[in-house]
C-alpha cells in the first residue's frame, strides 16, 4: 500500500475514533474490528459452536445452489458474479462451481477491503475451479461495484452474504442497498443473506461464546487503537457485554468501562470514561422475512425466491432489480 494511503487511513481511523469516543453515548465503528488480528479472530468465531450463522448459510449454498441458479432467468447466458466482502469464498465457491458448469465464460469479481484477501482468492480459487476468470477488486464496496460495471457490461449477479447487512442500522442499510441498486441494472440480481429472528438465547450466545473469542474480538478494537494510534487503554478495565432485544431484533455489543478512567489517544488527546459507561462497538440485526421484504421494496428490489437452512435460522434471499 502507498504511504499516502496508509497515512490517510490512519488519519480517518484517528478522527473516527476520537469523534466516536467523544460522542454520547460513546461508540466505535465495527468496520475497525478487521485488522490482521481481527480477521483471524473472526475466522475463529466462525468456527465456534455457538456462532451458527456460517454453518446455516454454508448448508444453504451446499444444498441449494442448483435451485438458486434456476431461479435466475437466463443465468446460462450472460452473467458475471460479484461478491461484496468475499472473504475466503468458502460459501460462494459452491455457487460458483455450479455456475461454471453452465457457462465457463463468466467473470467472478470478488470485492474486499483487504488486499491480502483478494490476493489469496486470486491464488487459491483457480485450484478449485480451473480456468475461472477472476478479477479481484480491492476497495470499498460501492466504488468497486461501479468499477466492475465499467469493466464488463454483462448482466450481474451480486452476492452479499453472511448477514453483513445486519452490521448496519436500518437507515444505513436501506441507504446502502439503494447505492448497490444504482450500481446495477434492471433485471440484475442480488443474493443477500439475512440472519433471522429466533430463540433470543441462541442469538445472545452466538455473540458471547464460552471460549471468549467474541470477547477478544471486541477487545481487540481497543488493542488496535493502542497499537495504531498510540493509545493507552488498559484492556482489563473493560468488559465485553452483548445484549439482544427480541423486539427490535438488534444484537448490540458494548465495552463497559469497569471504573472511572482517563485514556490517552496519542500524546495529547484524551477521553474520560465514567464507571460503567458504555462504548457501543457493533450492531448485528436479526430480521423477520417481512422486514427483509420491506427493505427490498424501499431500495428498488423485488424478492424472487427465499432459501432457508433446515432450521430456518438463516435465509439467503434472491432479489431482482426493478
Ligand atoms: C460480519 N458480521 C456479519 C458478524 C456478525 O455476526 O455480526 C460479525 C461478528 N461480530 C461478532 N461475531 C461476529
Amino acid at each position: 500500500m502507498e504511504l499516502a494511503t496508509i497515512t490517510h487511513q490512519k488519519t480517518k481511523f484517528y478522527k473516527d475514533v476520537l469523534k466516536g469516543l467523544r460522542s454520547f453515548p460513546k461508540r466505535l465503528d465495527s468496520k475497525y474490528f478487521y485488522d490482521a488480528t481481527g480477521d483471524k479472530l473472526f475466522q475463529q468465531i466462525m468456527n465456534c459452536d455457538e456462532y451458527y450463522l456460517t454453518n446455516c448459510e454454508m448448508e444453504i449454498l451446499q444444498q441449494q445452489s442448483d435451485n438458486i441458479i434456476s431461479s435466475i432467468k437466463n443465468m446460462e447466458k450472460d452473467f458475471d458474479v460479484i461478491e461484496l466482502g468475499a472473504g475466503d469464498c468458502s460459501k460462494s465457491i459452491h455457487l460458483l462451481k455450479k455456475i461454471f458448469e453452465l457457462d465457463n465464460s463468466f467473470t467472478f469479481f470478488p470485492i474486499d477491503i483487504s488486499k491480502h484477501v483478494i490476493e489469496l482468492i486470486e491464488k487459491e480459487l483457480p485450484k478449485q475451479i480451473k480456468a475461472l476468470n477472476i478479477h479481484g477488486l480491492n476497495g470499498e464496496y460501492i466504488d468497486m461495484l461501479k468499477q466492475s460495471g465499467a469493466i464488463s457490461s454483462r448482466r450481474k449477479l451480486a452476492l452479499f452474504m453472511g448477514s453483513n447487512i445486519g452490521n448496519m442500522n436500518n437507515e444505513e442499510s436501506v441507504a446502502f442497498l439503494k447505492e448497490v441498486r444504482n450500481c446495477l441494472k434492471k433485471d440484475d440480481y442480488l443474493l443477500i443473506g439475512f440472519d433471522l429472528k429466533k430463540d433470543p438465547s441462541i442469538i445472545l450466545n452466538a455473540y458471547n461464546d464460552k471460549k471468549g473469542i467474541t470477547r477478544e474480538f471486541n477487545l481487540n478494537l481497543l488493542r488496535r487503537i493502542n497499537r495504531e494510534l498510540n493509545a493507552d487503554f488498559v484492556i482489563e478495565k473493560f468488559t465485553h457485554f452483548p445484549v439482544y432485544n427480541p423486539e427490535s431484533g438488534e444484537c448490540k455489543s458494548y465495552l463497559v468501562s469497569n471504573c472511572k478512567q482517563r485514556v490517552f489517544i496519542g500524546d495529547t488527546e484524551f477521553i474520560d470514561l465514567d464507571a460503567y459507561e458504555t462504548i457501543h462497538t457493533e450492531i448485528s440485526i436479526k430480521y423477520s422475512i417481512k422486514q427483509t421484504n420491506e427493505m427490498a421494496a424501499k431500495s428498488g428490489f423485488k424478492p424472487v425466491e427465499y432459501f432457508y437452512d433446515s432450521k430456518q435460522w438463516f435465509a439467503d434471499v434472491l432479489w431482482k432489480c426493478i
